[in-house]
């Protein structure tokens, strides 16, 4: 049982969004609520420096579903991460955990297949009190925090293709020291500009795949 506010956070431990593209699929079963946690996660990501063009969000009928709207939200709409929302409520048949099972299983297959960030923004509750509470309610909204979770994994993404961009350049820059002391200088300018070359071109690819 959550008693903590999802809401609250600390807003610096948050890295920017601002070179981030995001979608957002959300189930249209009880949109009262999976409407709520949609406009938190809206809210959060652009209050962490997400520009709106790089915010798509589109509907599915229901939670069942959200797993091949992710899937199609990763590959037609070539997003970075994808915030999946929905709402499940018990009732007195085992829809709830057929529908459940499914939704935690798939969005778990998409995080590896395609290596990139789904989050899992469902809730799954007993009844509706349960739901409105974690939708704006007194344990705050699942979409914000859904949405800053989405921007850290894509930060944690950022920073390990940082180090491992770092290591691809080393032999390089250890060429470029050994360089001048090669005794054929013909050999040693085609060298040099062979360095020049690649270096720049990793440092262009570098800049353009952040993320
Ligand atoms: C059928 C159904 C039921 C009973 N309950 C919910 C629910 O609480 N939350 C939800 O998002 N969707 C529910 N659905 C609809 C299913 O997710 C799905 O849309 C249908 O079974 C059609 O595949």
């Amino acid at each position: 049982m959550a008693t903590k506010n999802l809401s609250e956070y600390d807003l610096t431990s948050v890295p920017s969004a601002a070179n981030m593209k995001f979608g957002i699929v959300v189930a249209e079963w009880n949109y009262e609520i999976t409407g709520v946690l949609a406009q938190g996660a809206v809210n959060t990501l652009k209050n962490h420096g997400a520009k709106e063009e790089n915010i798509i969000l589109k509907h599915v009928p229901g939670s069942f579903e959200l797993t091949l709207g992710a899937q199609y939200m990763a590959e037609f709409a070539e997003v970075d991460a994808v915030i999946i929302l929905g709402c499940v409520i018990q009732g007195e048949t085992r829809h709830f955990d057929f529908i459940c099972q499914g939704v935690t299983q798939g969005i778990t297959n998409l995080n590896i297949k395609y290596n990139k960030p789904f989050i899992f923004g469902l809730l799954t509750t007993d009844n509706q009190q349960q739901a409105i509470d974690r939708a704006g309610g007194r344990l705050g909204n699942k979409g914000d925090e859904a949405a800053v979770t989405a921007i850290k994994m894509l930060a944690l993404k950022n920073d390990l293709t940082a180090i491992k961009k770092g290591q691809l350049i080393a032999p390089f820059l250890l060429l470029h020291l050994l360089l001048p002391f090669s005794i054929n200088p013909d050999l040693r300018r085609q060298a040099c500009g062979l360095v020049h070359f690649f270096s720049f071109l990793h440092a262009f690819s570098a800049s353009r795949h952040t993320i």
